[in-house]
């Protein structure tokens, strides 16, 4: 049986929850007689929210469960009282995920970051109660309103991955042997093509603790913008890379010619958006250690006018492999990690070298007194130096 494990496209059924209805009550108590209208209002319907997540990686969850309806508000009541909202309901889905009207075609929102939460449909009013339709010559008013439909339509989800670095290459060329020794990550590696069927991200470590993502996706083959092999479906993926890189197998396994295969590559692309022609690129020599590369790479320089960086990913510790996790790092500058907001741009190293700004720094104890009784109760803290205490006055 066939298991579906990633989706990167699905329509869906959005629809907020009804408002709830008004209610038309009258006080009825001892001793208190035309005790008046006192029916309640309804509660608002739920909100369906979009919401960009880390921890989800395909649109897996919705292609099974399309359906995503909030709840209706609650009805309003007698004395006054008011009914429950309808709770939101909140749909994670992965940073990078486009949302379209599908009737219209008309882009909804693009969700980028972690935490970014986009009301998509809005929950419907509640209705009024009877109160409020009271006036001085209308003293029983049997009026009240019902509650307000939410929005309700289809979307379409797309998903195209955020990678700083995406990997472009025909299959076999070694594009998910090089992300296993630069990354964490551990894609298929095989000797037949298209053993890559999903895109895979994975995360490139520097000593100064700043991270690079590079994702690996289907190798494309002459023709895809046609829809061959598994087509220009996955080209999207890379899309938004801010660095293409071309993997480019110098070996030239199957009798194929490198030089050809990185033109038919860029006119690939170029198909399918020209404007990433544009984009800052590297271009790798792969299987530099198989005889007839080192031919092959001299024969790519003339016939191409481009030098790639050679390398082979046999070896984790390659140099050409080494010298590419630094050119991705000097085309992207990444800021490392906890340097307290600091942005990219200036270079990693440089900015953990320089003086630390001292606004950037975290709170310290100075200026801040703890009592001095406090600090008794609370011998497991880390006790800022004594003069930093208060002592208690006495009266
Ligand atoms: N000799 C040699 N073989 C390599 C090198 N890199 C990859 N290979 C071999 O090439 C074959 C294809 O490698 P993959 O990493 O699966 O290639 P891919 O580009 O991800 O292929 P698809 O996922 O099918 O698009 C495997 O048999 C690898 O062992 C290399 O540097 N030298
Ligand atoms: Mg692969």
């Amino acid at each position: 049986m066939k298991i579906r494990k990633f989706i990167d496209q699905v329509t869906v059924h959005v629809r907020a929850g009804k408002g709830g209805n008004g209610s038309g009550s009258f006080r009825r108590e001892a001793c208190i007689p035309l005790g008046g209208p006192d029916g309640g209002d309804g509660g608002r319907g739920g909100h369906v929210i979009f919401q960009g997540s880390h921890d989800v990686n395909s649109l897996i969850n919705l292609y099974f469960a399309p359906q995503l309806f909030a709840e209706n508000g609650v009805a309003g009541s007698g004395r006054r009282k008011y009914g429950r909202n309808g709770r939101d309901l909140i749909v994670k889905v992965p940073c990078g995920t486009e949302l379209y009207n599908a009737e219209t075609g008309q882009l909804i929102v693009d969700i980028v970051e972690h935490g970014q939460s986009v009301t998509v449909a809005t929950g419907g009013k509640g209705g009024l109660g009877n109160v409020h339709f009271k006036t001085s010559t209308h003293q029983a008013p049997v009026e009240h309103t019902p509650g307000v439909s939410g929005d309700e339509f289809r979307v379409t989800l797309e998903l195209k991955t955020i990678a700083d670095a995406g990997l472009l290459g025909f299959p076999n060329a070694g594009k998910s042997s090089l992300l296993r020794c630069v990354s964490d990550a551990q894609p298929k590696v095989a000797s037949y093509p298209f053993t890559t069927l999903n895109p895979i991200v994975g995360t490139v470590k520097y000593d100064d603790f700043s991270q690079l993502r590079v994702a690996d996706v289907p190798g494309i083959i002459e023709g895809a913008a046609e829809g061959g092999g598994l087509g220009l479906r996955f080209l999207k993926h890379i899309a938004r890379s801010t660095i293409l890189v071309y993997v480019i197998d110098m070996a030239g396994t199957d009798n194929r010619d490198p030089w050809d295969d990185y033109v038919k590559l860029r006119r690939e692309v170029e198909q399918y958006d020209a404007s990433l022609l544009e984009r800052p690129s590297i271009v790798l020599a792969n299987k530099m250690d198989v005889d007839q590369a080192q031919e092959n790479l001299s024969r790519f320089i003339q016939e191409t006018g481009v030098t790639p960086i050679p390398l082979s990913t046999l070896e984790r510790e390659n140099e050409g492999v080494v010298r590419f996790k630094r050119e991705i790092w000097e085309l992207l500058r990444p800021s490392p990690l906890g340097s307290w907001g600091r942005e990219g741009g200036e270079g990693a190293v440089e900015a953990a070298s320089a003086a630390p700004d001292e606004t950037l720094l975290p709170p310290t104890y100075e200026g801040e007194f703890i009592h001095e009784d406090a600090l008794k109760h609370a011998s497991f803290l880390d006790l800022p130096p004594k003069s930093l205490t208060k002592k208690k006055r006495r009266t």
